[in-house]
């Protein structure tokens, strides 16, 4: 028997995951504990897992918070679970996107010795250059984004050559304005990580590279090359080749787990160490994408859609994303911000549970009479929003039932209408993160996308995406050409019974409203006509 270890460290909690592959065929996921960080550890000052900033386009979490986070949930499989510590096999991460940890020259040697006397968080506090960490939630960096962009000829070519055109929430950008208004702190750091590598390295104890999956969400990733881009580079930074990890392949292995995990906890260090990857490249692999075809919605903090390419296709349109696929293959990829955080301002408006969320999705009416919500909470990445401010049409915001109808709609029109540069004929969708388990909100994506949705056995495709990368990566380890195919075999299911068909008369009248809703939109945006008379067609009716 070998057991594999997915850890995901999100923007609100860490996640473990250990699945069993057994050699009589029998594989499951035997140990699953998610651990919060504002309610588990209060004394960092987190909401949602992110720090307050008077300035809303700000986004910043504490690094220590996750390091903290790592020694809990491993000192919790270690005492409170029945899982077999020395046979794990090997442990991969999985990391929010984006997000940046700035370390200092002693962080190499205080990464080595760590003593298993004390906690993890106590012998890191001098590593950091920079205390708190940008992350994806952040949209600070218009400025920055204008700069490397001009300084690599144009939005266009900059996403021809790294993925994306320049995002905010990028690495790149970020990166660029802390040495902007941080100059010395920016002189004195050494090692840029993600916060996916940096989960890596503090596993191993040494740094860890960064893969192909998350290293295309930088701006600074030659995309086909899979190695930093060197003009990239310069338009963000001076000396920042020597800061950052060099670019290796998903399934290669960074280390072994340290003696801290072993002598502490009783892990075994023999266990391998994989390189981790971003969140979504590691969900692909959770829902099973490892071939063209179908995508997948993961409905969390952020909301994504997201689909396995063969071929790096790039958005002409500036919205979309290309990332590595863990399988060395490509990925594309949409992320709206105001994910979960707006369905729970919503129903926290309404002064309802997630249970009167559902039924009052079941109860209201498809297309809302006409009545739209867009979700603007917080400053938008898709389409790009740079000052929050909710917008209403035709919709009385103590309306609860309508609103919260309103935001659903509003949300799986926004991700049907802008990923339409993926070309994808969309006839089924996994869906998955903690809102799948919502069955009126995936009745709504069904109808709204035309395409029959499954839920999937294990609701956390990031953690499981990444236990499964462990395995594949061990079995490449030992000289094994185990295929993709093969690794997520009976872990990645999607669930029969679960199926949610699309209606075809409502499949119709989304057709008509996601014109209804681009036209909300454009007004919204400054950029057309009030939609109103539009609306009233709806609301008549
Ligand atoms: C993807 C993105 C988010 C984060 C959240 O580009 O910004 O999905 O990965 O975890």
């Amino acid at each position: 028997m070998s057991l594999f270890l997915g850890l995901d460290s999100s923007t609100q909690s860490l996640t473990a995951i250990v699945i069993e592959v057994s050699d009589g065929g029998e594989r499951r996921v035997v140990f699953e504990h998610s651990f919060q960080f504002d309610t588990e550890l209060p004394e960092y000052g987190t909401t949602h897992g992110v720090l307050p900033n008077d300035d809303a386009q700000v986004v910043h979490s504490p690094p220590a918070l996750w390091v903290a986070a790592l020694d809990h949930v491993m000192e919790f499989l270690a005492r409170e679970s029945e899982v077999d510590l020395k046979q794990i096999r090997a442990v991969a991460g999985s990391g929010q996107q984006h997000g940046s940890v700035y370390l200092n020259a002693s962080a190499t040697g205080a990464l080595s010795q760590l003593d298993p006397r004390r906690p993890l968080v106590e012998q890191i506090g001098t590593i950091f250059s920079r205390p708190t960490s940008p992350i994806w939630m952040d949209s600070s960096t218009s400025q920055e984004c204008r700069e490397i962009t001009d300084a690599l000829s144009g939005p266009s070519a900059l996403a021809d050559l790294t993925g994306s055109r320049a995002f905010e929430r990028f690495t790149g950008p970020q990166i660029r304005k802390f040495y902007h208004t941080e100059p010395e702190a920016y002189a004195n750091t050494t090692t840029i990580h993600l916060v996916s590598s940096f989960l890596a390295t503090l596993l191993c104890g040494e740094h860890a590279a960064i893969d192909p999956g998350d290293g295309a969400g930088m701006n600074l990733m030659d995309l086909r090359r899979k190695a930093w881009a060197p003009a990239a580079l310069d338009a963000t930074a001076p000396g920042l080749q020597d800061k950052l990890p060099p670019v290796k392949e998903s399934s290669t292995i960074a280390g072994r787990l340290s003696s801290y995990w072993a002598e502490r906890f009783g892990f075994s260090t023999e266990t391998l160490v994989a390189l981790s990857s971003g969140d979504n490249p590691c969900s692909l692999i959770g829902v099973g994408l490892v071939a063209s075809g179908r995508i997948a919605i993961s409905l969390g903090t952020s909301d994504t859609l997201f689909g396995f390419l063969p071929q790096p296709v790039v958005d002409s349109g500036g919205r979309g994303h290309v990332f590595g696929s863990p399988t060395g293959d490509y990925m594309s990829l949409i992320c709206f911000l105001n994910g979960s955080l707006a369905r729970e301002q919503i129903r926290d408006a309404a002064g309802y549970s997630w249970d009167d969320f559902e039924r009052v999705l079941g109860e209201t009416p498809p297309g809302n009479r006409g009545r739209v919500l867009l979700p603007w909470f917080a400053p938008e990445i898709t389409p790009h929003v740079p000052e929050s401010g909710v917008r209403r049409y035709g919709l009385d915001d103590s309306d609860g039932p309508g609103n919260v109808r309103a935001v659903v709609e509003a949300q799986m029109m926004a991700m049907a209408n802008h990923s339409e540069w993926m070309g994808v004929e969309v006839d089924t969708i996994y869906a998955t993160g903690g809102a799948a388990s919502n069955r009126g909100i995936l009745t709504i994506m069904a109808d709204v996308h035309g395409a029959n949705v499954y839920q999937l056995e294990v609701g956390n495709s990031a953690a499981l995406g990444a236990a499964l990368r462990a395995f594949q990566a061990f079995e490449v380890a030992c000289g094994r050409g185990t295929s993709w195919d093969e690794v997520i075999r009976d872990f990645v299911t999607p669930l029969a019974e679960s199926r949610i068909a699309p209606d075809p008369e409502r499949v119709e009248l989304y057709r008509e409203l996601r014109r209804v809703y681009t036209a909300c939109e454009e007004h919204a945006l400054g950029r057309g006509e009030d939609p109103a008379s539009f609306l009233a067609r709806y609301q008549d009716a």
